[in-house]
């Protein structure tokens, strides 16, 4: 892909003697490598090489997507064979002595047979085993930041970079639950000219520990408990908040964990965060620290817990299902890309931030976040395993223009990435996996080992060299090698933590005090909930006076559901917001894209208040699916059949954004009678879902006693409804009224709101 930094013969002439005459020790400088080396040429080349690996104008993919087709296996119009090519006789049945007799161990397709299948496994991640990918490409907006970094994919917006993205939870196995409450990884593997970048980002902006040293001992707590391996992928237990109470520089991230950022709707509804502060280089040299931010232009979204448990069970593959959905229906998720700049010169300007510190944000409010460019995922995988499974993000996988910081949390994750692909991929190869190979030509001494797939021509494995040309010529600083920052470093050998890593509250109180009413309902709730699973008083206490320290309010909240006296008066909380951090303050989504919404039908339901709901909904995008009390069809009140999507009892409101009640008296005497409608719609009034109410489908909303009747009662009673309104997000369309397209309008405003929380829902049963 780029033939300007292979060495043509006449380059390599000219390698062979500069390295004669130069000293073998020093490495073959890139300037007598031709004029093409000069930095400028250099630079300009490069550029040509990110464009042109990054011409996604190919029907069919674009650089990295023809790079993987040659790996790509179709069995359709095949014969079956072994791995050695033999064409198969019989899959069915092994060679036997006779057709009861024993099997014979000559019978080689059988024995192959079950020995592929018998080390199909591979590890899982010892961390983030549970994930989903896509394939998709990044593009800048504009040069801005060409003033920052010289890396050309952020800067050059006529280069679409391949990308590879993986989304994940952290703490369980590779067969659990989408929905736990848990952090979730937001990796991205950006095919850049100038070789592989990983960003390996989660999506809350802090991380529980300060020193990678901590590392195994926070997620050893968080994993299922070592005598007998319960809970899966949940963070409710002994362990983990005997953990959390004695490293209190947990505070902060538990706090995030604890409020609805732990249950995304969507991987398409969250936020990405490089957590740690990183540094840009520009071409000139100059470096200014970056924290990097990635916005989804659907909304910031999330579950509530009653919901996120009862997903686990009705559909664990939540959240997978619903990124392979959109991308199959086109609905590409897309997030933007955001920086915050700090120049080098005002490290040190911010008294309560340490810009090393990772479990410290710098509040949005205080450094802007700059919009740079644009993520889009388009396509998914062809295979699970191949790709999905095989991706390995690498932190220390920086291009030119990137660079890293002394953030000891960082540090460790340079050793650690690189190290768990040995064991997991199975040896040092695993970067020539396809889903892993670099776009920019590879060529190194680095040889041997298991898997090598390449077959190195020549004589020469080792640098400096004259037998081969000088080859792979060591291209040096001018000739677009990554250089790590010059940095004066001095320092006493110890093992100690910065003074300035000390305050471990007052952002978890910044956190708190940030957010709405009902958020910190949930998060009081979801305190309530986990450390109501905690067996141990000692923790829940010590837990309460830790609360105590963030906000006396939350202490004596979380106290009073777990049974743990109420603590006396804490520290002053000084009531410092910062209203980016709340998700009620967020630009919800602009639309319905994407979304699911359920139409409950029966027998004799009104068809044309349902088709124009329907087909309006659906041209806004939305995933409309109609629901029976049994699958196949069922008759309008005109005697047409009108075929059904799904039965309701395969289904639950869980799976679905919105829920629309159809009109006809009919089909609401059956439905009324049915405790599964009545509970749905309940439950997705309970989840604080948009729900709408077409005719006497109110009869429904009745049967399950929703408190929005009596309000709406109170307003305006149901013979003088308006003919279409909405209340706390439940919309109605009152009876033989022609307001239909009105009432599309108000449902879309009501689920791109994505939830009303200001409802009364305690009462309701569901
Ligand atoms: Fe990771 N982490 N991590 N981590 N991490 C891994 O690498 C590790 C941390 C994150 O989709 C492992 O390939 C250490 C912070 C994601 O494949 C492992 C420390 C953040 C993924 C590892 C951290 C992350 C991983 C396991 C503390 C957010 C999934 C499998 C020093 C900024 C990548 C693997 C994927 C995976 C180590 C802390 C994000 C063991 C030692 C902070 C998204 O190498």
């Amino acid at each position: 892909t780029s033939p300007s930094r292979r060495p043509s013969a006449k380059t390599a002439a000219a390698q062979v003697t500069a390295a004669k005459a130069a000293p073998f020790t020093k490495a073959v400088p890139a300037k007598k490598a031709g004029s093409r080396s000069a930095p400028a040429a250099v630079a300009e080349a490069q550029k040509r090489a990110d464009r042109a690996a990054a011409a996604s104008a190919a029907p069919g993919g674009d650089a990295k997507i023809l790079q993987l087709n040659a790996h790509r296996v179709d069995k359709l119009d095949t014969t079956l064979t072994t791995d050695q090519g033999i064409r198969v006789e019989d899959t069915d049945n092994s060679l036997r002595a006779g057709p009861r007799g024993p099997s014979l161990l000559e019978d080689f397709h059988h024995r192959e047979k079950i020995t592929r299948f018998d080390h199909e496994r591979i590890p899982e991640r010892v961390v983030h085993a549970r994930g989903s990918g896509a394939h998709g490409y990044f593009q800048p907006y504009d040069t801005s930041l060409a003033r920052y970094t010289a890396a050309n994919f952020l800067t050059d917006p006529d280069v679409r970079t391949p990308v590879f993205v993986r989304f994940s939870t952290v703490q369980g196995s590779r067969g659990s639950t989408d929905t736990p409450r848990d952090v979730r990884g937001f990796s991205i593997k950006f095919y850049t000219g100038q070789g592989v970048y990983d960003f390996v980002g989660n999506n809350m902006p802090v991380f529980f520990i300060q020193d990678g040293i901590k590392f195994p001992d926070v997620i050893h707590a968080v994993k299922p408990e070592p005598h007998n391996e319960i809970p899966q992928a949940a963070s409710a237990h002994d362990t983990f908040w005997d953990f959390v109470t004695l490293q209190p520089e947990t505070m902060h991230h538990v706090i995030w964990l604890m409020s609805d950022r732990a249950l995304p709707r969507s991987f398409r509804t969250m936020q990405g965060f490089g957590v740690h502060t990183f540094r840009l280089v520009a071409a000139d040299g100059t470096r200014t620290f970056v924290k990097f931010h990635w916005t989804p232009l659907a909304g910031v979204h999330s579950l509530v817990w009653d919901e996120a448990q009862k997903i686990s069970g009705k559909d664990p593959d939540f959240n997978r299902r619903d990124l392979w959905e959109s991308i199959e229906a086109g609905n590409y998720p897309e997030y933007e890309l955001g920086v915050q700049l700090i120049a080098e010169s005002d490290e040190f300007a911010f008294d309560d931030i340490d810009l090393l510190d990772s479990t410290k944000i710098i509040p949005e409010e205080v450094v802007p976040v700059v919009p740079v460019g644009r993520l889009v995922l388009d396509r998914n995988p062809d295979n699970f395993f191949a790709e999905t499974e095989q991706v390995a993000f690498c932190l220390q996988n920086v291009v030119p223009g990137i660079d890293f910081t002394d953030d000891p949390l960082l540090q460790s994750r340079l050793f650690s990435y690189l190290d768990t692909q040995l064991t997991r991929l199975g040896g040092p190869n695993f970067a020539q996996i396809p889903i892993n190979r670099s776009l920019a030509p590879v060529r190194n001494h680095q040889q041997d080992g298991f898997h090598q797939h390449e077959i190195p021509l020549g004589q020469a494995n080792y640098h400096p060299n004259s037998l081969g040309g000088g080859c792979p010529v060591v291209p040096g600083a001018g000739g677009g090698a990554f250089v790590h920052t010059p940095e004066h470093v001095d320092g006493i050998k110890e093992r100690k933590r910065s003074e300035t890593f000390a305050d471990h509250y007052s952002q978890a109180t910044l956190f708190w005090n940030s957010m709405a009413a009902w958020e910190k309902q949930h998060i009081i709730a979801a305190y309530r909930f986990e450390l109501g699973k905690v067996t141990r008083p000692h923790i829940r206490q010590l837990m309460v006076e830790h609360l105590n320290q963030i906000d006396h309010q939350l202490a004596v909240a979380v106290a009073a559901g777990i049974g743990v006296p109420s603590p006396a008066a804490g520290p002053p909380n000084p009531g410092r917001m910062s209203p980016a951090l709340s998700q009620a303050s967020m630009p919800g989504s602009t639309g319905v894209i994407g979304r699911k919404v359920a139409i409950l039908v029966a027998d004799g339901v009104e068809a044309a208040s349902l088709e124009t709901v329907r087909d309006g909904l659906t041209a806004a995008g939305a995933v409309v699916e109609l629901l029976g009390l049994v699958d196949g069809a069922v008759n309008t009140a005109d005697g047409a059949a009108l075929p059904v999507d799904r039965a309701m009892n395969t289904v639950a409101s869980v799976l679905y954004d919105a829920v629309v009640v159809a009109d006809g008296d009919a089909a609401l005497d059956q439905l009324v009678s049915d405790g599964y409608a009545v509970h749905f719609v309940a439950e997705a009034y309970k989840h604080a879902k948009a729900l709408g109410v077409l005719g006497v489908g109110d009869r429904l909303v009745q049967a399950a006693r929703l408190p929005v009747y009596e309000a709406s009662d109170r307003i305006a009673g149901p013979a003088s409804k308006p003919s279409a309104g909405a209340l706390d997000g439940v919309v109605f369309l009152a009876p033989d009224t022609d307001a239909d397209q009105q009432f599309v309008d108000e449902m879309v405003i009501a689920i791109a709101a994505h939830r009303h929380y200001d409802r009364p829902v305690d009462g309701i049963a569901a």
